[in-house]
């Protein structure tokens, strides 16, 4: 079939307001990066004529700025799903000019399917090659594409020509059937392969091409600050450890690990420890400090659903696929976050927080529990099922303002029944086998700053029984003297006792 090579602006005046777009990518890779900023230009335009215009964009994970990005700052964007990552976007969703649900990254594609979100109406997909019959080579980012790209009346292609074509081979594309038909998913080790390397959708529905040139533009890190650097290495310390004491068996097991510069500075310690034996990943996202794993063969490979590198690592990867091609593999969404498989393989999973209480419950998604950051991503699909599930994050944050470590978190994401070990810059805390009481006790003295410390050992002084010795009228004191005059430390309990 002979396809119409069309502009971006072309493809943007087939997108109409109201439309629900499905997008390839997972974080920033593979994501489009010219028709949904034409798309945000439209909107703009249509905007200034006094037209109502906004889309529905329901992607992998987070995208880039130029999917909502550009969409946010022309408010362009009616409903979005299931995380994201973007200052204007964060901006819009905190005041309500868009609306955004927070799901578990490995439920977005079969709710999808189940019919609970409605129809697609466009699918726009990055590929580095597409022929004749629909065969389309994804990118460096997998998402949700292969349930978004099916369903969708109209498909758009992103040609990325800074792709190249020997990716083929890096993904592994496959979608479980439906309840009540669902077998097992035959994933048994990180790097067995279920699927097909590409995606096939219908060639009739491909309205146009748009070529593009561009890498996917993640982010590079700053050097671990000193705060990241403890916690990385308290994390190691605690794998070693358990290594040690035969709980971990000896060929050890897949790990995941989440986002953000504490989860980079994490692995980076990874790759510098001795005592821990070569290990796979069974992950949803592939950071910079991967590629050097995998280079130095600390890890032997890396089961993901994006290779979320920076455009730096990214060439690198690119200049050397030969080495790195049979020790990545890409996956959908569902699959690479899929709690059957986490399970089953004694995935133990890494995740951030931005606070965790005395109890061990974690809020990885509310500043001060109202205000959204990111989302939960993937970080639920990998604590409830792992095998042993770690949290971390520095003790304190605002040079002290705030303690990461509260009487009870502002926002639950994850309760305390999934969280099993809790790590900051100060120590760590293994809540397993714990009562409330117990677990309050080891959070406090191995995890919570030297300043909090006492302030927290107040709070439990108050509690008047109860097998969890929470003080419902003092829980949020930590909150709400951080409203008043900027400063948790300031929190007095006595006058609640
Ligand atoms: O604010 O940006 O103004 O400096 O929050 O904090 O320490 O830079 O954190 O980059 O490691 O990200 C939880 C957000 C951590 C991330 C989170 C302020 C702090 C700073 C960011 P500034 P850091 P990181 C896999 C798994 C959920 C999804 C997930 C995340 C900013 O890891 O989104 O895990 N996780 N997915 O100052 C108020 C507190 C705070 C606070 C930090 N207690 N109160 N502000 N901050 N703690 C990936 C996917 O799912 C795709």
């Amino acid at each position: 079939m002979a396809y119409n090579f069309i502009t971006a602006e072309e493809a943007a005046e087939m997108i109409t307001n109201g439309n629900t777009v499905g997008l390839s990518g997972f974080t920033a890779p593979g994501n489009p990066k010219a028709i949904l900023e034409a798309v945000a230009h439209k909107a703009e335009r249509e905007h200034a004529e006094g037209r109502d215009f906004k889309i529905n964009i329901f992607t992998g994970a987070s995208t880039n700025d130029h999917v909502d990005g550009i969409l946010s700052r022309n408010n362009a964007i009616n409903m979005r799903a299931p995380y994201q990552n973007t200052p204007d976007l964060r901006k819009r969703i905190n005041s309500h000019d868009a609306h955004y649900f927070d799901r578990h990254l490995s439920e977005m594609a079969q709710e999808t399917r189940y019919g609970f979100y409605g129809d697609t109406d466009v699918a726009v997909i990055e590929a580095a090659a597409v022929s004749e019959d629909g065969e389309i080579l994804l990118g460096c980012g997998l998402g949700n594409i292969p349930t978004y790209a099916p369903r969708a009346k109209h498909i758009f292609i992103e040609l990325n020509e800074a792709l190249p074509q020997s990716l083929l081979g890096m993904h592994d594309i496959y979608l479980p059937l439906d309840p009540p038909h669902r077998r097992e998913i035959p994933i048994y080790a990180p790097n067995d392969r279920i699927g097909r390397p590409t995606l096939k959708v219908d060639p009739g529905k491909i309205r146009g091409i748009v070529r593009t040139n561009e890498l996917d533009g993640v982010k590079s890190f700053t050097k671990p600050d000193a705060v990241s650097e403890k916690i990385g290495a308290n994390v190691v310390r605690f794998l070693v450890s358990e290594y040690q004491k035969g709980r971990i068996p000896k060929e050890f097991l897949p790990l995941q690990s989440g986002v953000g510069n504490v989860a980079n500075a994490v692995l980076n310690y990874l790759c510098m420890d001795k005592e821990l034996p070569s290990f796979m990943m069974y992950t949803e996202v592939v950071q910079d400090s991967v590629l050097e794993l995998l280079r130095t063969g600390k890890c032997t490979f890396a089961s993901t659903c994006s290779m979320t590198f920076s455009n730096e690592v990214e060439s690198q990867l690119f200049a050397d696929l030969d080495f790195f091609h049979d020790k990545i593999l890409m996956r959908p969404a569902e699959i690479s976050n899929n709690p059957e498989v986490i399970r089953r393989l004694g995935v133990i999973a890494m995740n951030t927080a931005l606070e965790a209480d005395i109890f061990g419950c974690v809020n990885s998604t509310h500043v001060l529990g109202t205000r959204m950051m990111n989302g939960i991503g993937g970080s639920g699909d990998f604590t409830r099922n792992a095998y042993i599930s770690i949290f971390s994050c520095p003790s304190v944050t605002k040079e002290g303002l705030i303690s990461n470590i509260v009487p009870m978190v502002s926002h639950a994401d994850h309760s305390e029944h999934s969280v099993d070990i809790l790590i900051t810059d100060q120590g760590i805390a293994d809540l397993r086998a714990k009562d409330p009481l117990q677990r309050a006790h080891e959070i406090i003295e191995n995890c919570a700053h030297p300043d909090y410390r006492p302030i927290l050992r107040d709070y439990l002084k108050l509690s008047k029984g109860g097998q969890t010795p929470a003080t419902l009228n003092a829980a949020f004191a930590f909150h709400t003297e951080f409203a008043e005059s900027g400063d948790m430390r300031k929190v007095d309990f006595s006058k609640f006792a």
